[in-house]
């Protein structure tokens, strides 16, 4: 299995933690974005979305979008509860992360360290948004170690993809104690390493 992704990609980094964790051998192709890398004739015939992370199977098949191939992967491993509900919970978040969490974060540190914004002129809404993501999760943490349950699962692997690096963006962590906790927790459960 081939990962095409790009080293500064939460989305692309929690595709290769799970199936680093789960023993699933895969080959991390480097695609630049900043060089174009994703927009060859060759890469958009793979993914005619032009978007990394893109996973192509050793039969030739194609899989995008980070959390459907997290979750393709992790298929009847621990990391998916079994019980029905406390797998919704999970998808839940899930969504949560693609719909709420990703474009706030992720977007805010995307303006910084690719498309040379500064903290300083980051768009307050962002930062709003952002901010509120962080306070819903420093809620959501305070009673529980894991997003679902006392296990990781996906969603944590998933949510902590760019919750880690929001400090580019010029969020301190500090600020919100349980999050750190959870942060400490879920590198302590796996390996986030890069490839
Ligand atoms: N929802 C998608 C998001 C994919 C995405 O936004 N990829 C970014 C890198 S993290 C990308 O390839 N951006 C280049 C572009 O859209 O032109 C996922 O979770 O995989």
């Amino acid at each position: 299995m081939r990962l095409y992704g790009y080293n500064l990609s939460g989305n692309c980094l929690k595709i290769w933690w799970t199936a680093r964790h789960l023993g699933k051998p895969v080959e991390w192709i480097e695609t630049d974005l900043l060089k174009g890398e994703h927009r060859t004739p060759e890469f958009l015939a793979r993914n005619p979305a032009g978007q990394v992370p893109l996973v192509e199977f050793d039969d030739g098949r194609m899989l995008s979008q980070s959390n459907a191939v997290c979750l393709y992967l992790a298929e009847g491993s621990a990391l998916i509860p079994a019980d029905a509900f406390e797998r919704a919970q999970m998808m839940q978040w899930l969504f949560w992360e693609q719909y709420s969490h990703e474009p706030a974060l992720a977007v805010a540190r995307g303006n910084i360290i690719l498309r040379g914004a500064t903290i300083e002129t980051l768009d307050p809404a962002l930062i709003q948004r952002c901010n509120g993501v962080l306070d819903l999760m420093e809620h959501e943490l305070s009673s529980r170690p894991f997003f679902v349950g006392n296990t990781p699962t996906l969603a944590d692997l998933s949510i902590v993809a760019y919750t880690r690096l929001c400090p580019d963006a010029g969020f301190r962590l500090e600020n919100w104690p349980a999050v750190s906790r959870w942060i400490a927790r879920v590198e302590d459960s796996f390996d986030l390493s890069g490839p």
